[in-house]
């Protein structure tokens, strides 16, 4: 690349639409078409919105909208405009935004309609300056105020290394963190995986996974972007829908939760996979039961790979034959450009086989928690790498195997939570001693969280009572599926919460 040329990532991805801009880039469920032409317009438009803001560089865009085409065409217009773009799950609730937005500071908030009498005055207080509502049925202020500006932009000059984006998870301990990507670890990871996955002229992608986290909103729309192919656009995954459209596709991505459920359809048969080339999983480890069950019915091997927010994608299974075989139970071989190592706590080369810490380097790694240095710093071995807080070896034909995770994490239908969050919100509750909370199998989300719960001396606690507390101010998906009110928890010699015990307690819990 020249000193001078653009590495804006929308760039890019605008350079391999296809020539004829009329052909339809994304069909909807709801029957809708939009082509090239309509993706290079209307995102032109709203970059120029964003433009005339005359927001100062590095500006944030935080979004919490239903998913929509016009959602996806905001977070194409802000990278085009050259701004940060910071999506949020539609679950969270006013407590989890207030910290977000506290956080981020953004320059503009957008949300939905519904939401907007609740969300403005967050953003407000927070001194955000522009607030815009969107709703998925292409309503909202942002586009009647787009709908005025030009259908031409040239995109924003930005380097490799500026931010584009910021995505909040937890790394091991308290509150979120905001993990700044740039324009060249998304774009250098989109290009790795356009070539190890084999997109080719002529896939078609279902998109049927949120676009608020790094595998709808970068993984799978990066993908059919960069090849120039069309998308069959589902604004929520149904799974009977999904199979009636899957003769129509050649690409499908989802968390093993999807899997799961197109499992359960009558209509997943060898005929409607006929025209499919790839299937991928990951967010979420794909059990092996559902590997094998798959590749029987359909005649398909997942191919299962593994990242995270702060990295994008990491490993892969092999997509050709001649690069060896997709094994269940493995994520494959670090992406071309992407160094991978098992480390034990001494900082000692893991052997084979040996499980270890997994510690990650390459172009595709984060900038950095926005705001926090000093976490940052923490999360960064002294030669460079990211500590990942997974837990794994590299097994005997060089597979990477994730067997578990130093960081506090249920991973619940490819959502993460974290149950320092919620015994914090359980341990304010009235009566309320001390909580832990663990992650156990489930059969639809893989895993859950399950409360126990502590009262103090004296005080009588409902369960029941709990979690309807927990339900009025977090996100649905973090609720614990169960609750349970007990004298004391676990506990070994140094006094710690001896979790794995309640999760060996537990494991049956749901059980088929
Ligand atoms: C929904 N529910 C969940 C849940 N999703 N509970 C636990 N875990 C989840 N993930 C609960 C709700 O709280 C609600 O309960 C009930 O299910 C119905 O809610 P819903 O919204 O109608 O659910 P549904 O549409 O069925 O959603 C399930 C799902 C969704 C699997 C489709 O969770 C999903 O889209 N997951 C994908 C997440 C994802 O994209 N992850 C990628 C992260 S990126 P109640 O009690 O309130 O009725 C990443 C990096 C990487 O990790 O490597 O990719
Ligand atoms: P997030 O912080 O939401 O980006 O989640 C990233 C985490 O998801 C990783 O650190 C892993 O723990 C987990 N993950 C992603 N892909 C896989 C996979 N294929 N198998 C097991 N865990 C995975």
């Amino acid at each position: 690349m020249t000193k001078t040329a653009n590495a804006n990532l929308f760039a890019a991805l605008r350079a391999a639409f296809p020539s004829d801009l009329d052909g339809i880039a994304v069909e909807t469920d709801n029957g809708l078409f939009y082509s090239w032409r309509d993706i290079e317009r209307a995102s032109a438009m709203i970059a120029n919105l964003l433009d005339a803001l005359k927001l100062e560089k590095g500006a944030r865009i935080a979004v919490q909208v239903e998913k929509s085409v016009e959602a996806m065409l905001l977070y194409l217009a802000t990278l085009r405009a050259g701004y940060v773009f910071l999506p949020l799950n539609t679950a969270y609730q006013s407590a989890e935004i207030e910290y977000f937005i506290g956080n981020a500071e953004p320059a503009v908030v957008v949300c939905t309609s519904r939401n907007a009498s609740w969300v403005a005055p967050i953003a407000v207080a927070a001194g955000t300056k522009h607030v815009f509502t969107l709703d998925d049925d292409r309503t909202g202020t942002l586009l009647e105020v787009a709908a005025q500006c030009s259908d031409r932009h040239t995109p924003a000059k930005r380097k490799a290394d500026d931010m584009a984006a910021i995505l909040y998870t937890s790394g091991t301990t308290g509150r979120s963190k905001g993990a700044m990507l740039t324009h060249g670890n998304l774009l250098s990871n989109a290009q790795v995986l356009k070539d190890y996955w084999g997109w080719t002229e002529g896939d078609v992608l279902i998109h049927a996974l949120p676009i608020f986290h790094v595998h709808g909103l970068f993984v799978a729309l990066h993908g059919a972007l960069l090849n120039g192919s069309k998308m069959l656009w589902f604004a929520k995954f149904d799974p009977k829908r999904v199979v009636q459209k899957l003769p129509e596709a050649t690409v499908f991505m989802g968390v093993p939760t999807l899997y799961v459920r197109l499992l359960a359809e009558p209509g997943l048969t060898r005929e409607a996979v006929r025209n499919m080339r790839l299937f991928v999983a990951g967010s979420a480890p794909l059990l092996i039961e559902t590997f094998d069950e798959w590749r029987e019915r359909t005649g398909h091997t997942i191919l299962e790979r593994y990242g995270m927010s702060e990295t994008v994608m990491l490993t892969s299974n092999p997509y050709k034959p001649e690069q060896g075989e997709r094994r269940g139970g493995t994520v494959g071989f670090a992406l071309p450009g992407v160094q991978l190592r098992v480390r034990d706590d001494s900082g000692r080369e893991c052997t084979t086989d040996e499980i270890g810490n997994i510690e990650v380097s390459g172009p595709n790694v984060f900038a950095g928690y926005w705001r926090m240095p000093e976490k940052t710093k923490e999360e960064f071995t002294s030669d460079g790498f990211f500590k990942t807080g997974d837990v794994g070896k590299i097994d005997g034909l060089g597979y990477a195997v994730i067997v578990g995770r130093s960081k506090d994490l249920i991973i619940s239908g490819g959502y993460n939570v974290y149950p320092a969050e919620i015994e914090g919100y359980i341990n304010e509750m009235a009566g309320v001693a001390e909580s832990a909370v663990v992650g156990v199998p489930h059969p639809d989300f893989g895993e859950v969280g399950v409360a126990i719960v502590i009262p103090k001396a004296g005080a009588a606690l409902d369960a029941d009572a709990i979690v309807a507390e927990l339900k009025a101010r977090l996100a649905n998906f973090k609720i614990p599926k169960r609750c349970f009110v007990v004298p004391e928890l676990p506990r070994n010699t140094m006094g710690k919460v001896q979790k794995a015990l309640l999760r060996a307690e537990h494991k049956e819990l749901f059980s088929a």
